[in-house]
């Protein structure tokens, strides 16, 4: 089994500070956020970027502002900017993201439309292939995003036809958004058992279902991501301090089932990544 790496999705575009005053907006607390996540043995982050007000936004600018902050706190971190972005955004806007300099190793690539609590998260078949034909042309790895059992079906179909970027692909099952797939070993089980050989998978699990999904997942051999994106609590009714906390919570699990966690080049390995 490899080394477990983790993600530490720290900003998210939903999440606000009234409801944990530690969700960072700005680029000093975005930095901050990245450098705990890190610092407590997190090999990815997972990028979201906000105006200094909490909007979200998916400017290059501000990504490239953001990126260049955190890699000089944390020079070796593997980034993964959202392509997402929040719901109601456009195509065009939600790909800006990718428009920075160096273009990002990987980014995320969601993988259908779905619902997302009360609203609906927009992902057409146009939408998807020029997603897919963008990295294709940059040469960025896509992290696919499947909230829904059918998404990896949609994705390995696209995958197969030439119109997103194929073998090996990095699936990350993101399990439990209210309105889409529930978070359960089940239903990880079975997206897991459907990826091609020599894939590589994370699985994320929404809300309280942060820690009962990473801990299969540690177990199966697959990948863990927290931050506060998905999840804003440590435990029942308390606020997590810092993504830090959230991802020294799945460093200790790790050890108790005796799972070695992969420092950012490791994940490179594990992941196939060209070092820019
Ligand atoms: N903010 C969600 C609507 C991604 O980063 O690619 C979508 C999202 C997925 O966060
Ligand atoms: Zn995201």
């Amino acid at each position: 089994m490899d080394k477990l790496i983790i993600t530490a999705a720290i900003c998210g575009a939903e999440v606000t500070k009234e409801q944990n005053p530690n969700v960072p907006y700005t680029v000093e607390e975005i930095v901050r956020e990245a450098k705990s996540a890190v610092d407590a043995g997190a090999a990815i982050v997972h990028l979201h970027v906000r105006h200094d007000d909490g909007t979200p936004t998916q400017s290059h600018e501000r990504f490239q502002e953001c990126t260049e902050a955190i890699l000089k706190e944390c020079p070796n971190v593997i980034l993964i900017p959202s392509t997402g972005g929040a719901v109601g955004m456009s195509p065009d806007e939600r790909l800006d993201s990718t428009n920075t300099n160096p273009v990002p190793e990987m980014a995320t690539l969601d993988c259908g439309t779905c619902n997302f609590g009360d609203e609906i998260f927009d992902n057409t078949m146009p939408t998807m292939r020029a997603f897919g034909r963008r990295m294709l042309e940059k040469g960025i790895k896509p992290e696919y995003e499947c909230f829904e059992m059918g998404h990896l079906d949609t994705i390995l179909t696209m995958a197969r036809k030439g119109e997103v970027p194929g073998a090996p692909m990095q699936f990350n099952f993101v399990l439990g958004v209210p309105g889409c797939t529930p978070a359960t070993v089940d239903n990880l089980c079975w997206l897991v058992n459907k990826i091609p050989a020599g894939s590589t998978w994370t699985a994320t699990g929404i809300g309280r279902h942060a820690f009962t999904l990473a801990a299969p997942a540690i177990a199966m051999g697959g990948n863990v991501r927290v931050g506060f994106e998905d999840n804003l609590y440590i435990e029942r009714g308390v606020l997590a301090k810092s993504n830090g906390e959230l991802v020294d919570k799945v460093v200790r699990m790790a050890k108790l089932l005796g799972r070695p966690v992969a420092t950012s080049d490791e994940a490179r390995e594990i992941l196939n990544l060209r070092k820019r």
